[in-house]
């Protein structure tokens, strides 16, 4: 096959701090999909992807989970790697941040710009939102909240170090004009020049004190580098940069990046600062930077604290690993967001691969089988209109697939494929091989049926190769062909003569049960709702006499076992409350508590020993119980 020379494609490389959700599982598909579908098409493709190990989000978490942040990322990228692989990604390196490789050369990437003048030590004012690792100015803020994400920012004021990026915004501008291919979709290029380029840059606040868990400056250990300039710099670092010009083989022969795929929220940092810090090192451009979609849960932001993520291993678990990968890649359009629930999962699975795929597969093979024991010939039967049009629609198919993929439109590419399989459906309806079958005059125009219909599913299964690759490897294995490559698909009638195809027929895609798969989803991964009594008002909380009442004494009950007698001093008053916490204190052990009661219940009789309020107390899941009790207010303090 042809040669088309090098590939270098790229994810975003993942925040060490949770575990992925589908969301940032897609980009990982997309990429493996595209890094496939080259390679299958002659180019020497390198995949990298990996973690964003540094900075201020990580450390905290890590704090909170009582972790060192060494610790908690080694345990955080081996979740991310396993749900990558689990989901089949053919990447060449999985780079985390805290390589020694990586961290080496950023240290060296920030003071050889420190060095040349690039980068100038100065005071810092302003504002960061933590969970972007984002600095912005008074302006810039919406509504005095993060203008990514929308939450909280704090103030930070202190010794930094900054980038010049004005310096090199023209020559960004002019890059940009003269390489209209380089920031895509259009739209987010169109963002990026009216949002940042038109105002002008700003310096860029590349180093912190505040926290320690990054890549120290070597040169004033006080500071750490910026994350983002640390973690953009993964892309060169991955293949062997070196600052001082000793790259490694695999840097001169993939750099520049021929695609940086990354979501939409980072474009700003793939298509300003990252440019610009090449530029800088005086390193050429990347070739594309995509900005995806994003993949939506039904209409709202995938989001851990809302409950709503869906993740990809638990998707694999009912659905196996290519229907999610067929799920995804369809699914999200080239620009806008796309969107995945478990229905439409499931609705996706039964129309496309149950109905269509599957379903055409195992009719083919069964009546090859069925007919000619397995063995089927080069057609020597005359070619009627409805061959010609299967025919042409599978040649066709490849080229479209080929456009498709050229312009990034992964969705679409697959679609092409599946109109194809769809023909095919159509072709068996036209020839109706059952009814020739009734008759041996038609065994040659039978044959040819059956052997076109191997023919174009070959030509679909090689196409899927890229999509759904352990799909795809079924297939040809089921068709028992070793004609598997790209050039195979450029003519039609490639499948070789005389050879049997597999006799036992495995179905491909089985067709679910909307309703009994989604009840075990559902019943396997919901957690029981929290259920709350009836709202109240103010005005009924208010009706409540609630007091902090210190304990003067407690007594067993003299006739029920479950049953303590206190005597609390509410300030001013005395009353005797009973309480049925025998099971959980001794009497003695409460005197001189302070505790919250209830004092205007209306007073009852318990087993004869009148009762004048209610102790408050909690009782957990384990049924352990404990007083409500205070410290520091007066007996008597009323509780609101
Ligand atoms: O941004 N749908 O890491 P990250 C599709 N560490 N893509 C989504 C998504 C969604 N719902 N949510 C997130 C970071 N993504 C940085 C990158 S690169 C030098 C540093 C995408 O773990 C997101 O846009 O928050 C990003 O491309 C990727 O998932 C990783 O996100």
């Amino acid at each position: 096959m042809e040669n088309k020379g090098k590939y270098y494609i790229t994810t975003a490389i993942a925040y060490a701090s949770g575990k992925p959700h589908i969301g940032n599982t897609y980009e990982i598909i997309m990429a493996d999909a595209i890094a496939r579908y080259k390679r299958l098409t002659g180019y020497d493709v390198r995949f990298q992807t990996g973690t964003d190990e540094h900075g201020q989000k990580i450390e905290e978490k890590a704090k909170a989970a009582g972790m060192t942040p060494k610790a908690f990322v080694d345990l955080q990228a081996a979740e991310i790697k396993r749900i990558f692989d689990l989901m089949n990604t053919s990447y060449d390196r999985f780079i985390r941040t805290t390589d020694d490789d990586h961290e080496f050369q950023v240290k060296k990437i920030f003071r050889k710009l420190y060095d040349q003048g690039d980068i100038y030590k100065s005071q810092y004012e302003g504002w960061y939102c933590t969970p972007c690792e984002s600095f912005w100015t008074d302006s810039q803020l919406v509504d005095g909240k993060c203008p990514d994400c929308g939450r909280e920012v704090h103030k930070e004021k202190e010794e930094s170090y900054f980038f010049k990026l004005s310096k090199y915004q023209k020559q960004l501008e002019e890059y940009i004009e003269e390489h209209p291919e380089f920031i895509q979709p259009e739209s987010r290029k169109n963002e990026m020049i009216n949002n940042f380029l038109k105002p002008g840059l700003q310096d860029l606040c590349v180093s912190r004190t505040s926290f320690k868990w990054g890549v120290p400056v070597d040169f004033d250990d006080k500071h750490v580098v910026y994350v983002w300039i640390d973690a953009l710099s993964n892309y060169i670092t991955g293949l062997g940069y070196d600052v001082d010009g000793n790259h490694s083989d695999l840097y001169k022969k993939y750099w520049p990046a021929d695609l940086h795929l990354i979501g939409k929220d980072i474009v700003r940092f793939h298509t300003i600062y990252w440019p610009i810090m090449l530029l800088a090192l005086g390193v050429p451009l990347p070739k594309q930077v995509f900005g995806h979609p994003w993949m939506l849960v039904g209409e709202d932001k995938i989001s851990k604290s809302r409950g709503n993520a869906i993740y990809a291993d638990d998707l694999v678990r009912y659905f196996g690993v290519d229907a999610v990968r067929y799920y995804v890649l369809h699914e999200m359009p080239f620009a806008q967001d796309g969107t995945i629930t478990w229905e439409l999962v499931v609705d996706r699975i039964n129309s496309d691969l149950a109905n269509v795929y599957g379903n055409l597969v195992s009719r083919t093979l069964s009546m090859s089988n069925k007919y000619f024991g397995g063995t089927v010939n080069t057609p020597d039967a005359q070619t009627t209109e409805f061959d010609r049009e299967l025919i042409r629609c599978a040649e066709e198919t490849v080229k479209k697939v080929d456009a498709k993929m050229d312009e990034l439109r992964v969705g679409d590419a697959l679609e092409a494929i599946l109109d194809l399989l769809r023909r095919c459906n159509k072709y068996i309806d036209e020839t109706e091989p059952w009814k020739l079958a009734k008759d041996t005059a038609n065994k040659q125009e039978l044959n040819k049926v059956l052997y076109n219909l191997l023919e174009a599913i070959r030509f679909a299964a090689v196409l899927l190769s890229s999509f759904m690759p352990e799909t795809s490897r079924k297939v040809l294995d089921q068709l028992n062909t070793e004609k598997r490559d790209y050039d195979s698909i450029q003519h039609f009638g490639q499948l070789e003569d005389n050879h049997k195809v597999a006799s036992d027929v495995k179905p491909l895609f089985a067709r679910l049960n909307a309703e009994e798969v989604l009840a075990k989803i559902h019943s396997d991964l919901d957690k029981p709702a929290v259920k709350h009594k009836d709202e109240v008002a103010i005005e009924d909380f208010e009706k409540l006499e609630i007091k902090v009442g210190k304990i003067i004494s407690c007594e067993k009950h003299p006739s029920a076992d479950k049953l303590l007698v206190f005597k609390l001093d509410f300030g001013n008053e005395e009353r005797q409350i009973v309480s049925g916490i025998a099971k959980w204190y001794k009497p003695e052990e409460l005197v001189g508590k302070k505790v919250a009661a209830i004092v205007n219940l209306k007073p009852v009789k318990l087993r004869g020993v009148e009762s004048q309020g209610m102790i408050l107390s909690a009782e957990d899941e384990n049924g352990d119980l404990e007083v409500v009790s205070l410290d520091k207010v007066a007996a008597g303090a009323e509780i609101r």
